[in-house]
């Protein structure tokens, strides 16, 4: 996948495909909280979230309180946003969406 940083109308089209994932400011990185019931619940979602960064090769930068997981996406290569974030980005919350399922 493309790891050339898109362009400012490419981010705004790639965000519109997602749900509750916001630019940060500077525009170098996608940002999202996760809440869950328990510590057990974000830890799960921490733990199938690596495996979908392994397959990617694309990893997030991320903190963990107790039910919370706070993501950061950014290509660290290209110094700003690539697909490869916005891939990231939807297999973590299809992660989510096949909670329970
Ligand atoms: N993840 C992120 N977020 N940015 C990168 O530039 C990056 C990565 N590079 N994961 C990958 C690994 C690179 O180091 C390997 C060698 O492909």
């Amino acid at each position: 996948m493309a790891r050339n940083t898109l362009d400012g109308p490419a981010i705004t089209e790639a965000l519109a495909l997602l749900e509750g994932w916001a630019l940060e400011h500077g525009a170098t990185a996608i940002v999202k909280t996760y809440k869950f019931a328990s510590f057990s619940e974000a830890f799960g979602f921490m733990t199938r979230a690596a495996l979908a960064a392994e397959t990617l090769d694309h990893h997030p930068e991320w903190f963990n309180s107790y039910n919370k997981v706070e993501v950061r996406l950014s290509t660290h290569s290209a110094r700003g946003l690539t697909q490869l974030d916005f891939a990231l980005a939807k297999a973590m919350d299809d992660i989510v969406d096949r909670r329970d399922s």
